[in-house]
């Protein structure tokens, strides 16, 4: 219904989460938002709104909304400065520490947001590949690592994601992932809810295994609590099951069936129930259940990825898919047919492990990026290729990953700092000038990542809701100024200054998203494009997900191998950890994380509406760990960890599993007694000045954030 103060309405694209939901709005005569609601004719969407897209609106009024370069001064303030004044200093600080350093001695770190900006993800690869250094880190290695790691070794791309195929399952299995609040992920799944209760209605049922009987578990026909950390134990006996009682038939172009059936053997379900806490009988009933359903679909997320064994958890949930004939059945876990199809026009990288290592510890690169848990120690280890610079995009790694407290201490130490971003956030307070982006409702949109991992072939292009203030630039208009400059800044004579490469590079960042997304729809299969698009509004619908394979498979032989030699290698060492695991230390409990569905990170917390009501940044923890502690729910507690400690509230739940507790990440805001944002004061710690650089998943160097051993004391109340 049309309020009677609108005069427009107009139907954009959320950005804010890997839903990408429709929305109406409606606009009154001066352009200011009457209302906001979900877009009933998306095809993928279908009306979903959650509460966090009015956050879109709040944080274009933000006051504390960067909508000018900024540049530090004296006593943490900031001047104001123009922008070719501010292109300028920030390519002159990072060029100047490259030429007396190397090109080694600048860092850049890319932060979740760029994944949902059009012009980030077509300028950004170049902005980076100009800077030249090797130290690429992102928000990837606190995150999805594993599940690229896992897809390029099965399906030969990084990006050959499969999702589960919701709307037509039997059985949906979530390990590690709580959709109720975070909306899905490396999962197009808009409006989760609603698809359960489909699913529900179609008599499927739905699984949950987690050390927190979260808002998802709550919904679920079962949840088993899982010690945080002991997944794979779980997921590779359900493996071994289906291989002992020849429950096992997967699709003829796979393989190496044999192989696995010899590599699981030692991982029992009685070995799962051991370091796991969930029973043997309902790791067997589960494998039964997987293998008897019709159609069944389990996904790992989060909970499976950041933590110790993550690579070896997801490549054993795809075993599962794979071997009970699922991968590629509607109803199991399908790949996508985007209209703008990155892999298989080869924009997006498959990925691999290349040859360089971090120089400090020696941690892998995988797909041109090394883990962030090394950032800090580049930045603090003297020697040759020292990180001396940074530039961070949209990124908050003080917040976001481990041992934030110790990056913070290591920017502050830095020679030059240049951040992308509209905040002056935990991270960006350490540059010498921040460039701010338009708002997200201020460019227009499409989601060339989000389309590849959704649960139903749309297309839909997203028009700006605002015009840019004169004078302000997108993501990609700063990317396009700032590499320019650096090309400048380089010198090197009129020969580099015009050398093909440098003209190529200048003429790639001149391309305008528009421009570049508009030839990729035209060529696509579809035979798309923006004036046509523009033209349906709710999007194109292409209808439930397909078949893909093997013709969706980039290994070079068409097939799949079950047992890649990164698992095959990874197996015999983790059965002699799990077999071998001590008893926890007397008093250890085991730290995890958890999403609320009004936050986002860490960086919507200006946003009035989400952050009223009841405080939720509370240490949550089993009622019997505390009354064993002598402490009651509201008391503040000491937690520590081996790296770092912090005092909090604490909240009892018996939604937690015995021996474990929880806090959130991406709160904190104020350090060294400075408040950053002046809207909102948030309370609250960062969990990540307990998380620990030094523990890693052992394959692919990925962050752990679940499972931090911790104590809990109590603290004193002030
Ligand atoms: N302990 C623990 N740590 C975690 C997690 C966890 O579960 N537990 N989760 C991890 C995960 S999954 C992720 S993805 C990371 C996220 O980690 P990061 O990406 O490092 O941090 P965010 O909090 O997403 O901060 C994003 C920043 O981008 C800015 N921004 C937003 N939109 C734009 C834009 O369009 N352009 C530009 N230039 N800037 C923009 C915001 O102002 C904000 O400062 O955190 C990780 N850290
Ligand atoms: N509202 C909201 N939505 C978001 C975000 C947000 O910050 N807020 N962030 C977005 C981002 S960047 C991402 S990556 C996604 C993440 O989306 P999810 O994967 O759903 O993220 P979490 O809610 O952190 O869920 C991880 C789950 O794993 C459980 N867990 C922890 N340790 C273990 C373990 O060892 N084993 C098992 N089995 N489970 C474990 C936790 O209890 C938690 O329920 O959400 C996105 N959506
Ligand atoms: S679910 Fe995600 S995409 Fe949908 S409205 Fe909420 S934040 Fe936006
Ligand atoms: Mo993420």
């Amino acid at each position: 219904m049309t309020s009677p103060a609108a005069r427009e309405v107009r139907h954009i694209t959320c950005t804010l989460c890997e839903a990408m939901c429709g929305l109406e709005v409606q606009l009154d005569d001066s352009d200011a938002i009457v209302s906001m609601r979900g877009h009933e004719e998306d095809p993928l969407s279908r009306g979903h709104i959650c509460p966090k897209a009015f956050a879109l609106q709040d944080l274009h009024d933000d006051p504390d909304r960067l909508r000018a370069p900024v540049v530090r001064a004296a006593q943490g303030t900031w001047k104001e400065v123009s922008w070719d004044e501010a292109i300028t200093y920030a390519a002159q600080r990072l060029s100047a520490v490259q030429a007396e350093h190397g090109d080694d001695a600048l860092a850049v770190y890319l932060g979740n947001p760029n994944v949902h900006s059009l012009g980030a993800l077509t300028h950004h690869p170049t902005l980076v590949r100009l800077l030249r250094t090797r130290n690429r880190f992102s928000a990837t290695s606190v995150d999805q690592l594993p599940h690229h790691v896992a897809s390029w070794a099965l399906y030969g791309h990084q990006y050959l994601l499969p999702v589960p195929d919701i709307d037509r399952t039997a059985l949906l299995v979530l390990v590690g992932h709580n959709p109720m609040a975070s909306n899905g992920s490396l999962w197009t799944v808009p409006d989760f809810p609603a698809r359960r209760r489909e699913l529900a209605a179609r008599s499927g049922r739905l699984v949950v295994l987690d050390p927190r009987r979260t808002e998802t578990a709550k919904v679920a026909d079962e949840h088993h609590f899982v010690r945080p950390g002991s997944d794979a134990a779980v997921l590779l006996a359900i493996v071994r099951e289906l291989l002992e009682d020849d429950l096992a038939a997967p699709a003829e172009y796979v393989h190496g069936m044999e192989r696995v059936r010899d590599a699981v053997a030692g991982f029992t379900p009685e070995l799962a129930e051991r370091v796991s806490g969930m029973s043997a009988d309902a790791v067997r009933r589960l494998a039964r259940d997987l293998a008897a359903a019709p159609s069944a679909a389990v996904h790992g997320r989060m909970g499976v990825s950041t933590q110790a064994h993550g690579v070896v958890c997801q490549w054993a949930v795809q075993a599962i898919n794979i071997l009970t004939g699922n991968l590629d059945r509607p109803g199991g876990t399908m790949f996508t047919t985007p209209a703008v199809d990155l892999i298989g026009r080869g924009v997006l990288s498959p990925g691999g492990f290349g040859s360089k290592r971090t120089r400090v510890r020696g941690l892998p690169g995988f797909g041109g990026e090394f883990p962030v848990s090394a950032m800090a120690e580049e930045m603090t280890t003297p020697g040759e290729g020292q990180v001396r610079a940074l530039l961070t995009i949209a990124g908050n790694p003080v917040s976001s990953t481990p041992a934030g407290h110790r990056l913070d201490e290591a920017l502050a130490g830095l020679d030059a700092m240049v951040a992308i971003d509209f905040y002056v956030n935990e991270t960006t307070r350490h540059a010498d000038v921040i460039l701010p982006p338009t708002s997200p409702l201020e460019r227009d949109h499409y989601d060339i990542v989000f389309h590849l991992l959704a649960v139903r072939d749309t297309a839909r292009w997203s028009p700006a809701l605002f015009t840019a203030p004169a004078g302000a630039k997108h993501d990609w208009e700063i990317a396009r100024d700032l590499g320019t400059a650096l090309l400048r800044e380089r010198g090197g004579g009129l020969k580099q200054r015009w050398s093909r490469a440098t003209l190529e590079t200048e003429a790639r960042l001149r391309l305008t998203p528009r421009r570049q997304l508009d030839a990729l729809l035209r060529s696509s299969g579809a035979r798309l494009s923006i004036a046509k698009l523009e033209k349906t509004v709710a999007g194109a619908d292409h209808g439930p997900l397909k078949p893909r394979l093997p013709g969706r498979l980039s290994t070079a032989d068409r097939r799949i191998d079950l047992l890649p030699d990164l698992v095959a290698q990874a197996l015999p060492s983790l059965l002699t950890t799990l077999v071998t695991a001590p008893a926890p230390a007397e008093g250890e409990l085991l730290l995890i994380g958890r999403r609320h569905q009004r936050d986002n990170n860490s960086w919507l917390h200006n946003a009035t509406r989400l952050t009223r009501g009841k405080p939720r940044h509370a240490l949550l923890a089993n009622p019997d760990d505390l009354a064993a502690r002598g402490i009651r729910s509201g008391d503040f507690v000491t937690v520590r960890s081996a790296v770092g400690e912090v005092r909090v509230e604490v909240e009892a739940s018996a939604d937690l599993m015995p021996g474990v507790v929880s806090l959130p990440h991406g709160y904190g805001q104020a350090r060294d007694g400075v408040r950053l944002r002046n809207a909102v004061d948030v309370p609250g710690v960062s969990m990540n000045d307990l998380t620990d650089p030094s523990v890693v998943e052992s394959v692919s160097g990925n962050a752990v954030l679940n499972g931090v051993p911790v104590t809990v004391e109590p603290a004193a109340r002030t």
